[in-house]
């Protein structure tokens, strides 16, 4: 009801020269806007490979089931994003702000909230940000709140908890500094940080890092769990609703030329493509490829943020990742099915020249080729460095 009012009082201050385009935009604004009063948009953010997408994933789960309506943007440097299609996979409405963070597409992601209110009015939005990307309450947080004051909006940082807990030991030297400079500014901007993946750590190991983050970032929710864990994925649910307007919010110091020259110190390689196979062998090939191009980066003792890859073949999704810090298990076995169709989405993010990237999965393939004795049409393979981070809006 309160929204056809709001509409009617919007027509009558259009003007004649306002074209059709000009009051459609108007509109979705005007009900965005009245959306957005009660609108609660999780932004998460946090390194490459933290789990993000696992606890995005798993939340989205748990409040469809308890009847909310959910939806989620993913971003990403590139295109065809494996989170994307992972999220569909688990039937999750899933926007994509592609080609750059959110920060410096601030228009992009803003298009995308709009689109998703007017097509399917979600009651919760999870914005997933690029695990390269930080300096988000300045960029994305504060120009959000100023143009819309009633959304509800709060940051969490999903942190490898094991990762973490190197850190600090002064351990963990396969982060180079410029890299470490970013990890660092992402747990900073934090209104809750949820060190995930404890169950990699030992109970005392776990005691120890959860008192030394008390300690570190005094004003900020702290969390342990495992985003595979739904437990403690609703724990984190139940900390949301408090954390929107966080008074510890401010805006962080950031040195873009650090920040910048970590981003680049990442090769960044996004590709899909299908793989054919009269014999049948096609789920086959395609794990053949992941693992061998895995173990190429491994052979070349190259550093890895994260590599994620899934293959869909019918209505069936596999997905594979690995980290610095894990190697998921293999996905079931009848992935050894007979199949003579699928399609292979890779996504590298490892601190290599992108070339170099590239040239190991073009290797990976002419092996792959030459054992199954097939083509394989990898079509465009899209390897680059993130580029110097330039956000559309910096607020004090
Ligand atoms: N052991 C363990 N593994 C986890 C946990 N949470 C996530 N993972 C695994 O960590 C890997 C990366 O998880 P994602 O959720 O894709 O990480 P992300 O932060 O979204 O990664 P990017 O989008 O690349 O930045 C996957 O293999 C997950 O299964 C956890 O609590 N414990
Ligand atoms: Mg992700």
């Amino acid at each position: 009801m309160l929204f056809e009012v709001k509409i009617v009082v919007h027509q009558c201050q259009l003007t004649e020269q306002d074209s059709p385009y000009a009051t459609f935009r108007t509109l979705l604004y005007y009900h965005a806007f009245s959306y957005f009063q009660s609108m609660k948009l999780h932004l998460v953010n946090g390194f490459l490979g933290s789990g993000k997408t696992t606890t995005i994933a798993a939340a989205c789960v748990q409040l469809k089931e308890a009847g909310f309506r959910v939806a989620v943007i993913t971003n990403d440097q590139g295109q065809d994003l494996v989170d994307t299609y992972y999220l569909r996979s688990l039937g999750i409405t899933t926007n994509e702000v592609t080609g750059g963070c959110f920060c410096c597409h601030f228009s992009q992601l803003e298009s995308s909230l709009l689109q998703f209110i007017s097509n399917y009015d979600p009651e919760v939005i999870f914005a997933e940000s690029v695990g390269s990307c930080t300096d988000l309450i300045a960029t994305v947080a504060k120009p959000l709140l100023q143009k819309y004051p009633h959304l509800e909006l709060t940051i969490s940082t999903v942190t490898d908890a094991s990762l973490l807990f190197k850190i600090i030991q002064g351990q963990a030297a396969f982060l180079t500094e410029e890299i470490r400079y970013i990890f660092q500014k992402q747990i900073e901007e934090a209104d809750i940080l949820f060190l995930n993946k404890a169950d990699q750590l030992i109970t005392s190991e776990l005691a120890l890092l959860t008192i030394q983050a008390g300690s570190f970032y005094p004003d900020k929710q702290v969390m342990t769990g495992s985003a595979l864990n739904p437990v403690d994925i609703g724990i984190w649910l139940n900390y949301l609703p408090g954390l929107s307007g966080a008074t510890s919010r401010q805006v962080l110091e950031v040195d873009y030329d650090r920040y910048a020259a970590g981003e680049a110190s990442l090769g960044w390689l996004n590709v899909r493509f299908p793989i054919p196979d009269t014999q049948g062998r096609s789920l086959l090939i395609a794990e053949k490829v992941i693992i061998t191009f895995h173990q190429k980066i491994i052979d070349q003792k190259l550093i890895i943020g994260h590599l994620k890859c899934l293959i869909k073949t019918g209505g069936e999704t596999y997905k594979f990742n690995f980290t610095s810090s894990s190697v998921e298990k293999p996905p079931d076995t009848s992935i050894h099915l007979f199949a003579s169709d699928s399609e292979l989405t890779i996504n590298a993010r490892v601190a290599c020249p992108p070339r170099q990237l590239k040239n190991l999965l073009l290797e990976t393939l002419k092996l792959i080729e030459h054992e199954f004795t097939i083509l394989l049409e990898a079509g465009p393979i899209h390897a680059f460095a993130p580029e110097y981070p330039n956000p559309q809006f910096r607020m004090d």
